[in-house]
């Protein structure tokens, strides 16, 4: 069969270790793609293959579901939420993550934890994996663009982490940094933003319960195109505060540089909490579309304040949202 061996000779796994879901996924894919005419000549086993590897590497990941942490909202589907993302280290298009994250190598991983903290340490995947007990939780995750997901996503509360580290009284902002390297990443070719992507949160939101450390999804690894092998999800802010691909985790004193900020900061700000009242520069973010619910006759959802999670209020009382937007 054509997608059996790439160039290099290396095998793909047979059959029966993809799971069938992967099969199915990359298939259809590669057969649209076909039919779009939008794979030529060389490129064709190339690309096959390439899918048929970012594809068939779903390890499974599972965790007890933690009930207190699942929202109403039917689950996106895996092939929307692992085809339509924004990880501009590997191009700006939506499709851009799917077709060339194949090239990053999510294992060996090294994290290193630093800064304001007692104990800093640098862990290696399994070591930070095993720092707390994973759970499945549903959230949804809205992009500062207009759209959003329903995601279980796998992982433990941030706060677990925190606590393991002990920062140091000077510690008041946590700084999350993606991996930059350009063998692995072609879009840092492009200076679309700053790299590496940095972002960052307040001690006391990171250290909210909602903050999640997420190593999986779908009851599987992170696919790389989500930010494998670990990322951030903080579902009441905008989707582009949730970090892919960390190596670094910095405590500090002063509030980070973030690389949304840095590029637009009339248009990102450090807090972006989901907020239907305060429009985006460009857009309303009044509304939002949730992605594989957009027919033509769909109406777009209402955005809620925080995306929902109301209990993070408490962290934003007596600022003026409007100001720290
Ligand atoms: N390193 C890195 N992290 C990132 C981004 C990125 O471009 N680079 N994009 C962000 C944005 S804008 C969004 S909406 C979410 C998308 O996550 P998903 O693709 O898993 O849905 O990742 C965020 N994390
Ligand atoms: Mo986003």
């Amino acid at each position: 069969m054509l997608i059996k061996r790439n160039p290099n000779g290396i095998d793909i796994p047979f059959a029966s270790e993809i799971t069938p879901r992967a099969v199915f996924e990359s298939r259809r894919t590669f057969i649209r793609q076909l039919a779009l005419g939008s794979i030529a000549g060389g490129a064709l086993l190339e690309m096959a293959t390439r899918e048929a590897f970012a594809q068939s590497a779903a390890q499974k990941l599972s965790a007890k579901t933690n009930s207190a942490y699942v929202v109403m909202d039917k689950p996106t589907a895996y092939k929307d939420a692992t085809t339509y993302n924004n990880f501009y280290e590997f191009g700006t298009d939506k499709t851009d993550p799917s077709h060339y994250a194949g090239s990053l190598k999510p294992r060996p991983w090294t994290i290193a934890i630093e800064g304001e903290v007692k104990k800093p340490m640098t862990l290696d995947l399994d070591s930070l994996q095993k720092l707390a007990p994973l759970e499945e939780r549903i959230y949804r995750l809205r992009c500062v663009e207009g759209w959003s997901m329903v995601i279980p996503w796998i992982g433990y509360s941030f706060a677990e982490l925190i606590r393991k580290v002990e920062p140091t009284g000077n510690a008041k902002y946590v700084e999350f940094v993606t991996l930059a390297d350009k063998k692995q990443m072609p879009g840092l070719r492009s200076p679309v933003l700053e790299w590496p992507y940095v972002e960052g949160l307040r001690l006391d939101e990171a250290n909210h319960p909602l903050a999640l450390l997420a190593f999986g999804m779908y009851g599987e690894v992170l696919p790389n195109q989500n930010g494998a092998p670990v990322r951030m999800v903080v579902p009441w802010k905008y989707g582009f505060k949730s970090a892919k691909s960390i190596v670094k985790i910095r405590f500090t004193k002063d509030q980070p540089k973030t690389a949304w900020n840095i590029s637009a900061p009339q248009e990102y700000g450090f807090y972006s909490n989901v907020n239907p009242d305060v429009d985006h520069p460009r857009w309303s973010q009044a509304t939002e579309r949730r992605i594989g619910e957009d027919g033509f006759f769909t109406k777009k959802r209402k955005t809620m304040m925080f995306n929902g999670y109301s209990e993070v209020a408490s962290l934003y009382a007596g600022m003026d949202l409007k100001k720290f937007y």
